[in-house]
């Protein structure tokens, strides 16, 4: 790029930077301009320079200034006396302090109890994620990683498949993101169809999908649509084929589509021979959802599943843009396992204008940090076999290295097999935020089991009120120098570097806070980094960089590289193929026999449904969909940012205008949402994009400007849908849960 990093303007520093958390967002690293005067952000624009994102911003970054400066924000340590919890009742401390009483509790819990008896809990996509295991075991010496969404229920169904199908390497649409001159290069194909299921990129940008891409390729590059997803959302409406299906009954839409496909005889018959393994019994499964009864199941018009099969199959290249609903399902395996399949038998897969297709999984990731640790000898091996949930979930608990959640709250509740005494929490808010499940049950057992819990945190949340004893400030993406590398290393599009431009918090970010503990308790391992930068170079950044030298190039996209299996780069060994058991691409796979469920894909309805629980549906006569994304937020937090909650107002639920009808119900009245856990309430929104006979509810909504002290902790029960989402409502292999396919009733508030 031509601007160097840092330039002086006018009076004005102007940082160029890649944008990620805090606050909250997935690895996009969207490019922007910093403009500071006298050592503050006034303000921020798009970086018309970076190769991706090309000036373009979403209202949650351009209100950085709101966040950064809000009145609200924590920005010193503080502390609590365990008997104040619950009470806004603060002390200041400083940075060394905060330190020390986390050192002194860590080595107290860990002496008296074994490290097993912390547990760090970390969310989603933000920096923390990426140094959730490592600060877990390298910096508190646990092996209680703890991702608190019931069935590990987002993203992780969708890499463990691919690595036990293919031995890694997730798929993503190509949309030309690894070549700076992009669209340009020679070579690459725009997609023919883009299929996205149950996915909404250009609000969520997924993992670092930079969802407007999408836009560009229907605009310019004649890219047709076809959506998989219970509403019309606006790229619906641009789709041809836009596939309304019943919330939770992907795995019979993808497995209708399947039959299509292969008895219409519209596969690959070359792709199939060379790279697939299964497929003989594959096509005798699909047999058992001709399209009439997947019509049924699913309430889609047959001719449309017909169609949509036809033109995805018979116009190569094209790709599947695969979201949460593979994940927030227990049926959710089979989702991925379908839906991978119709890409391989298509040879869509590693194809310009299909799916791009990451490397195979190396050490870089999450999944090698085990090894890491026992090397680093922060843990060791007896410690390792405490990992809650870990034997009755290997087929989850082996990729991720972490815990499995629901088995979390199981010991948290029946302090089986040992007590959890002392909880981190790093980006997540468990209580009354977004990621659990069965919320007060999440809050009442942690009450009663923690005697000490830390939390990094930007502003007071029910979590922090509810437990925390000691608070350290986070330093925004604004405020610290880091690597923001998209997917997480899964299939990565670029490397950006994200500067550091101005100082406001006495504070940490992720980073730092894991080399802080990590130095104090483990200084063998930890005293190989000569600080953040140092690390950052060893251990993240492409290799042959620094910091300064990766900063001053700010994006690397790495090559583009289509038909890695022909060319022995999906497997260690160099050999052609992938690195699954029979080598190829399993469409009947070995792992999940292995692991006791079905080798081939299957639909099952949810746990409660008009077709598996009739009579419970006379009475929640709704099917209930969860947590579509809004541009103005993300999960829990920008609740209180004034601007963008000007947009979200309230928590809504989209509801059929015959369905609202019928209710008595109008646009903007309070409504119930009510199932067998309990009720919320929620702002009614009358659309027409949603089928009468389903509902959608937006999650983890808090109320920063109502009292946080308890009992209210800022009025999460009030309309945060997880307090009726059920636990452990997961797939047979211990992923998936209810979020995206529940059962409810509406009503009218009338008090
Ligand atoms: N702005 C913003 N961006 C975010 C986030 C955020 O909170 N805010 N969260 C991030 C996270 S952690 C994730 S995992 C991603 C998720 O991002 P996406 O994968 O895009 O997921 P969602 O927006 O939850 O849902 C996508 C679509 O699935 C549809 N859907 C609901 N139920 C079903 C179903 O049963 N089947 C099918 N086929 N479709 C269904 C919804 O109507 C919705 O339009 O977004 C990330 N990006
Ligand atoms: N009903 C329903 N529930 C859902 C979903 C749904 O679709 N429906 N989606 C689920 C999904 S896919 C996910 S991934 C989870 C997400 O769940 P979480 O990731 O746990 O999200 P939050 O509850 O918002 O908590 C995140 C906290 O991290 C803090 N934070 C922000 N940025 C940073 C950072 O860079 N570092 C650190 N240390 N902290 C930071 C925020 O201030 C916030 O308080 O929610 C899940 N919940
Ligand atoms: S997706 Fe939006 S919030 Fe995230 S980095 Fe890009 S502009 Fe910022
Ligand atoms: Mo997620």
């Amino acid at each position: 790029m031509s601007k160097p990093w840092k330039r002086e303007e006018n009076g004005e520093t102007i940082v160029r930077s890649c944008a990620w958390s805090p606050p909250g967002c997935h690895p996009v690293g969207c490019g922007v301009q910093l403009h500071i005067k006298d050592g503050e952000l006034v303000q921020i624009e798009g970086d018309p320079e970076h190769p991706v994102t090309r000036g373009a911003l979403c209202p949650r970054c351009l209100a950085m200034k709101d966040v950064i400066y809000h009145k609200d924000r924590i920005k010193y340590p503080m502390k609590r006396a365990f008997e104040d919890r619950g009470k806004d009742k603060w002390e200041r401390i400083t940075l060394d302090e905060a330190f020390d009483i986390l050192e002194e509790k860590t080595r107290y819990f860990t002496d008296t109890y074994g490290p097993e008896s912390i547990v760090v809990f970390c969310g989603t996509g933000r920096e923390a994620t990426v140094y959730h295991n490592e600060l877990t075991f390298m910096g508190f010496g646990s092996p209680n990683a703890c991702y608190a969404q019931s069935g590990w229920s987002c993203y992780a169904p969708r890499v463990s498949s691919m690595a036990y199908l293919m031995g890694g390497g997730y798929p993503e649409i190509d949309y030309a993101a690894r070549y700076p001159d992009r669209y340009e290069h020679p070579g690459w194909e725009a997609p023919k169809y883009i299929m996205l299921w149950g996915k909404d990129p250009l609000k969520s940008n997924a993992d670092g999908l930079w969802g407007h891409a999408i836009v560009d390729l229907m605009k310019d590059y004649g890219t047709k649509l076809i959506t998989v997803d219970p509403r019309v959302t606006w790229i619906g409406t641009k789709a041809e084929y836009n596939l309304q299906l019943r919330p939770g009954t992907d795995a019979a839409m993808a497995l209708g589509i399947l039959n299509v496909i292969i008895n219409e005889d519209l596969y690959d018959h070359d792709a199939v021979e060379k790279w697939t393994y299964g497929f003989d019994e594959l096509k005798e499964r699909v047999q058992e959802y001709p399209t009439d009864k997947v019509a049924e199941i699913t309430w889609v018009d047959e001719d449309l599943i017909i169609g949509a099969a036809r033109a995805f199959a018979t116009s190569k290249h094209s790709a599947i843009g695969w979201g949460l609903s593979v994940d927030q399902n227990p049926n959710g395996i089979q989702v991925g396992h379908a839906l991978l399949s119709i890409m391989a038998i298509t040879d869509n897969i590693d194809v310009p204008g299909g799916c791009t297709l990451g490397l195979p999984i190396d050490d870089d990731t999450n999944v090698d940090m085990i090894r890491r640790a026992l090397e680093a000898e922060t843990i060791d091996e007896a410690t390792f076999s405490k990992r809650i949930g870990a034997e009755e979930y290997p087929f989850v608990c082996q990729l991720m290295s972490t815990n499995h959640p629901d088995s979390v709250l199981d010991t948290l509740e029946t302090q089986e097999p040992y007590r959890l005494r002392m909880g981190v929490f790093q980006s997540s808010n468990v209580v009354g935020g977004a990621i659990s499940a069965a919320q007060e049950r999440w809050l009442e057992a942690m009450k009663t089991s923690f005697e000490f819990v830390a939390a990094t945190e930007l502003f007071q949340n029910p979590t922090t009120m509810a437990l925390a004893d000691l608070i350290f400030p986070l330093k925004t993406w604004v405020e610290h120098d880091t690597l923001v590398e998209s997917h997480y290393g899964f299939n990565v599009a670029f490397n950006g570097a994200c500067n550091k431009a101005i100082d406001v918090v006495e504070g940490v970010d992720d980073l730092e806070f894991m080399m802080k503990i990590g130095e104090r308790m483990f200084p063998e391992y930890w005293k190989q980094f000569d600080g953040v930068d140092d690390y950052l170079a060893k251990v993240r950044l492409p290799s042959g960089y620094t910091w300064e030298s990766f900063r001053e190039e700010g994006i690397v996209q790495p090559e583009e590289i289509y038909r890695k299996a022909e060319k022995g780069l999906m497997r260690f060994d160099g050999e052609p193929g992938y690195m699954s058991q029979s080598g190829r691409i399993e469409l009947w796979s070995h792992a999940y026999s292995q692991f006791g469920d079905d080798p081939l894909p299957y639909f099952i309805e949810p746990p409660r449904s008009p077709v598996s629980t009739p009579e419970l549906f006379k009475k929640y006569p709704f099917v209930l969909t969860t947590g579509g994304r809004r541009y103005t937020s993300f999960h829990s937090e920008h609740r209180q940012i004034e601007r963008l909650r000007e947009i979200d107002a309230q928590p809504i639920v989209e509801i059929n205008p015959n369905a609202a009808k019928r209710l008595g119900i109008e646009n903007g009245d309070w409504v119930w949402i009510e199932n067998e856990f309990g009720r919320v309430k929620q702002v009614a929104e009358l659309t027409e994009g949603i089928d009468e006979r389903v509902v959608h509810a937006h999650h983890g909504w808090w109320f920063p400007e109502q009292d946080g002290e308890e009992p209210n902790l800022f009025g999460f029960r009030q309309s945060n849908i997880n307090v009726i989402m059920p636990h452990k409502e997961i797939g047979k292999l211990g992923f998936g849960d209810t979020f995206k396919c529940e059962i409810c009733n509406i009503y009218k508030v009338t008090d």
